[in-house]
């Protein structure tokens, strides 16, 4: 049996009783080797990180000039756990005989093991014999405590420990079991929908993207789909806020064209491109899809919702053309309908902005006579492609397309 040794005095030194002497490490456990005796001390059998094997002297302390020089004897042997029964120091010639764990605990309450009458083997003193001793110096009751039952330490503040205190730290053991699972790993390749993301999203981090938050009260306008959805029932479609949403940015688009436009691979021009062709991320069970509705510019609400009808019915159903998949020119992507608030979109090359849509919810606000109401609230989160697009563009085209859905009535105005 063989420990690695780590020290902590070196030849010369003085040491008291249980001051620490090295720290001994095998592959089981890790245990500090503390003084016996005040003295000096006189000879280290060992350099640091040296291999010392159990039963050699460790180091010789001078102890008194009339006695000589004591040598100290290693016997560690470390178990797999820190079971200090297991664990012990013999000294030739001395009859304390006690474990580290012991002689700190005796240290940490001013006990001096002399005085301690030892139970275990030998006369060899246990942690019990301690506590005893400490019980009858307070005149505390100690409940009768099993060999097996393991004490922690007592923190240097508490020198004199009180029954019902000494009771609380009792902290039983957590009996540890092996955990037994059996799943294993899978790998597949990545194909089809995915394969795509990783091409488009790969090209995309290329992009330096700016950010732009705010959010919108869409009170008026959960109204008014009120209103109009048994209409639209009525023609055969499903009118969902997404419509809105859409013709919304198309008519702020046209205010902001440079938000509907592409960068070419050299960064040296601009095109500005004339259809609005407004990609809607769609989750599907194939994955994200983002078909577009084309030239959103020449169509009405009820046309945009009749025309994300028949994308959602291809895009459920895996039968989306790539004419419905490619071509689109600015992006919405309303994850509200799965749930959260603002978000970080990601840019499609080759386009310049997107706006994602947070859930719509009922939330506490004021009225312009501030009285609080019940006020539909969503949140828009925009990234736009910062080397040609600027921040207070972002701004000013999220305020429009906030103020046609907070003022549905507004885009009448401007609806063709
Ligand atoms: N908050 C709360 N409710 C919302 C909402 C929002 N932001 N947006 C829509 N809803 C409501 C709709 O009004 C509808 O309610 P009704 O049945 O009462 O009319 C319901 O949620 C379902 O809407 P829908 O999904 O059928 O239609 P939609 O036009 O609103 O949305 C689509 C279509 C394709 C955008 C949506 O189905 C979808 O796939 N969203 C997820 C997009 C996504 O995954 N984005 C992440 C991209 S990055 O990985």
């Amino acid at each position: 049996m063989f420990v690695k040794c780590r020290r902590y005095i070196k030849e010369g030194d003085s040491v008291s009783q249980f001051d620490s002497i090295c720290e001994v490490q095998s592959d089981k456990a890790s245990v500090t080797i503390t003084s016996r005796y005040d003295g000096i001390i006189r000879k280290l059998h060992y350099n640091l990180d040296e291999i010392a094997y159990v039963g050699k002297p460790l180091v010789d302390i001078e102890i008194d000039a009339s006695k000589g020089v004591a040598s100290e004897e290693d016997v560690v042997e470390t178990p797999p756990m820190s079971h200090e029964e297991h664990t012990h120091q013999e000294i030739k010639g001395h009859k304390t005989l006690a474990t580290p764990a012991v002689r700190r605990l005796a240290m940490e309450n001013n006990i001096k093991l002399s005085e301690v009458v030892g139970t275990g083997k030998d006369n060899r003193i246990l942690k019990e014999d301690i506590l005893n001793y400490l019980a009858k110096q307070t005149g505390a009751i100690l409940p009768p405590s099993p060999k097996a039952e393991i004490i922690p330490p007592l923190p240097k503040s508490e020198t004199v420990p009180a029954a019902p205190k000494d009771k609380a730290r009792k902290i039983p053991v957590p009996v540890s079991r092996p955990i037994v699972f059996s799943g294993k790993d899978k790998t597949e390749p990545v194909t089809g929908f995915q394969k795509a993301m990783v091409k488009t999203m790969s090209a995309a981090l290329k992009i330096p993207h700016f950010g732009y938050c705010d959010e919108i009260d869409l009170t008026q306008l959960v109204q008014l789909r009120e209103e109009l959805k048994p209409l639209a029932q009525i023609r055969g479609v499903k009118l969902s806020f997404m419509p809105f949403f859409i013709k919304a940015a198309s008519l702020g688009l046209l205010q902001y064209p440079i938000l509907n436009a592409s960068l070419d691979e050299s960064c040296q021009n601009v095109t500005y491109k004339a259809s609005h062709n407004i990609g809607v991320a769609m989750d599907t069970e194939q994955g994200l899809i983002v078909p577009n509705v084309k030239n959103v510019q020449v169509c009405s609400v009820f046309e945009i919702a009749s025309e994300l009808n028949r994308l959602q019915s291809l895009g459920s159903a895996g039968q989306l053309g790539t004419n419905d998949l490619t071509g689109g020119t600015f992006t919405l992507s309303n994850i509200g309908t799965i749930g959260g608030t603002y978000t970080k979109p990601v840019i499609l090359p080759p386009e310049v902005a997107i706006g994602a849509l947070g859930k719509i919810q009922v939330l506490p606000r004021f009225n312009g006579k501030g009285e609080v109401f019940k006020a539909q609230i969503m949140n828009v989160s925009w990234s736009a492609d910062h080397r040609i697009i600027d921040g207070a563009t972002m701004a000013r085209f999220s305020n429009l397309w906030k103020s046609y859905l907070e003022n549905p009535a507004s885009m009448l105005l401007d609806l063709k």
